[in-house]
């Protein structure tokens, strides 16, 4: 078969046909390049393709987690709803794929399993399972959780029941109805998918490592607001794009730490009315003081109280670290749901799971669950785990891999030193998750365009981030983080989910604005910080 395998040369080729993928393409044609995207999966969407769990929805509004980069796109598309349900994000990527023809140069069902720069061509050999390519320049848009992360539960393979992964569920409906179900973690794909899965299981298990803090998302049907956000489109994006994650808030209202009872009061009591993650908006001091955090904490927990009845589930779903330290959650009848018969709430923090059986799990002090299915929502080996499955090597044979192996490093999380041409989009370094992703994406991607633009123009074919620029950025993004509340707590943007991984903050806090000026001024400066020839 493997002789079959033809090598075609590209100006670009890049991994991953998802928004960030997607819009590369749509780009990187514009300026005529002869570019592809390599693409795993059957169907286009990246994470909106992959996660189709139950109740899989959006955190960021719907009018502002969608593409800007064409007017007509965003006044003829309509959202249903203010956070859109995956269905709905997935019908949107496909007809944005179809208004632009993008899918003629996507390649589905095809793996990256390795992408080698040849200092000799200055070219990326890039090998998938269907093709052989070589590439001026590769863009690794592979999206910051994309690589599942299940852990190797012991006896798992003895265990006879359904197991499903809510970052791989299938695409058939999955029935649940009238069984013992068991769901292994409480992020934020399980705290959207336990209401809706309650609903039909005969009994829900819940098994919580740690409780995360979630706000009601006050999800509703979008009508006149539609409409008026678009009369005015570009200039709510001006406005968004001003804010420090790239999303619409209201203006805090004041610093938590020096506001009296009532105004704390009144103010939370608003934000949780309001719905969504600019509950964290609520004071500009949430994130940096942890005195003014713990006001925040305080009536979220009490909220929790007050919302679940059995007293001992509830003092249970209480966090104990700090709010925003994981990715705050937004819900539709989270905490209620333990409220429902059928439902009970397993802390596996000390008393772990043991081991699965032929049928169901055992925790260490004995207890046996029996379980006709059960889903991990165990979350991802984020930003970094899609690239590490991937095997790349840079200048001189250097393996990205050997290069990460103390934790990421890269320039602005868009050039790594050592991988000529080689650009990598929301990266770490980037401020990626922790913004409104889309006005990430449409930023980095721009940047990149722009980037190859002027190096043609310019007479340059190679660009490399310098080491001095990326040791001082690296620097800079866990300087910024450590004034912070963010490292705190075992959270996935520290890689602290992953058994063996480097811990270190990997997504930029320093703010969308400030990055994009950094970013801006990187450019007009003739691309400081890169080498050039
Ligand atoms: P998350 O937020 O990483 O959540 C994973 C959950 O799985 C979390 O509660 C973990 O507990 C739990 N987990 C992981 N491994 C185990 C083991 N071995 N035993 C018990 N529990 C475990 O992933 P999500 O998919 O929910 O969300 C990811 C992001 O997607 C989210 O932040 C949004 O940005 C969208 P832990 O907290 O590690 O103790």
């Amino acid at each position: 078969m493997k002789d079959k395998i033809v090598k075609t040369d590209y100006d670009a080729v890049i991994v991953g046909a998802g928004f960030s993928g997607l819009y590369m393409l749509h780009k990187l044609r514009k300026l005529g390049l002869r570019v592809v995207v390599f693409e795993k999966g059957d169907g286009i969407g990246g994470t909106w393709f992959w996660n189709r769990y139950p109740g899989a929805r959006c955190d960021v509004q719907s009018l502002e987690y969608s593409y800007h980069f064409d007017d007509s796109l965003q006044q003829e598309w309509e959202w249903p709803e203010r956070y859109s349900a995956q269905p709905d994000i997935l019908a949107y990527i496909n007809y944005v794929a179809r208004k632009f023809d993008l899918q003629k140069d996507v390649v589905l069902d095809n793996e990256v399993k390795s992408a080698s720069y040849d200092q000799n061509s200055g070219k990326w050999n890039i090998s998938s399972t269907k093709e052989l390519a070589s590439a001026q320049f590769c863009v690794m848009a592979t999206g910051c959780l994309s690589s599942t992360n299940s852990p190797s539960f012991s006896g798992l393979e003895k265990y006879t029941g359904e197991t499903l992964h809510t970052g791989l569920w299938p695409k058939e409906k999955v029935n649940l109805r009238g069984k013992e179900v068991g769901i292994i973690g409480t992020g934020s794909s399980a705290i959207q998918s336990i209401p809706i899965i309650a609903q039909e299981a005969k009994h829900l298990h819940v098994f919580q490592r740690t409780p995360n803090y979630s706000v009601p998302a006050q999800n509703h049907k979008l009508e006149e607001e539609q409409n008026l956000i678009k009369q005015n489109y570009s200039t709510y994006r001006k406005k968004w794009e001003q804010e420090f994650f790239a999303f619409g808030v209201n203006e805090p209202a004041g610093e938590a730490a020096s506001a009296s009872k009532e105004t704390l009061v009144t103010e939370y009591e608003k934000r949780w009315e309001e719905g969504g993650l600019m509950f964290l908006g609520a004071f500009s001091d949430l994130i940096i003081d942890d005195n003014a955090n713990k006001t925040a904490r305080d009536f979220i927990k009490n909220k929790i109280k007050q919302i679940v009845k059995d007293p001992a589930t509830a003092k249970k779903l209480l966090p104990n670290y700090s709010v925003g330290c994981k990715r705050l959650c937004a819900d539709t009848g989270y905490y209620e749901t333990f409220n429902k018969p059928n439902v009970s709430l397993i802390d596996v923090s000390e008393n772990i799971i043991k081991e699965f059986t032929k049928t169901g799990l055992l925790l260490s002090d004995g207890t046996s669950y029996e379980l006709d299915s059960c889903i991990f929502a165990t979350g991802f080996d984020a930003m970094t785990g899609s690239l590490d499955k991937i095997q790349i090597n840079g200048k001189n044979g250097l393996s990205l891999k050997q290069k990460w192996g103390d934790g990421p490093r890269t320039y602005l999380g868009l050039g790594i030193s050592g991988f000529p041409n080689l650009f990598h989009i929301a990266g770490p370094g980037s401020p990626s998750v922790l913004t409104n992703m889309m006005a990430s994406i449409q930023q980095h991607v721009e940047w990149i365009a722009d980037c190859i633009n002027w190096m043609s123009k310019n007479g340059y074919t190679r660009i490399e981030a310098e080491d001095n620029a990326e040791n001082d950025w690296v620097n800079h993004v866990n300087e910024v983080a450590e004034g912070t509340i963010y490292p705190s707590c075992n959270s996935w943007y520290l890689g602290a989910n992953i058994p063996g991984k480097t811990r270190q903050f990997m997504p930029y806090i320093g703010g969308y604005p400030y990055y994009v000026k950094k970013c801006n001024e990187v450019a007009s400066r003739g691309y400081d910080g890169f080498s050039l020839s």
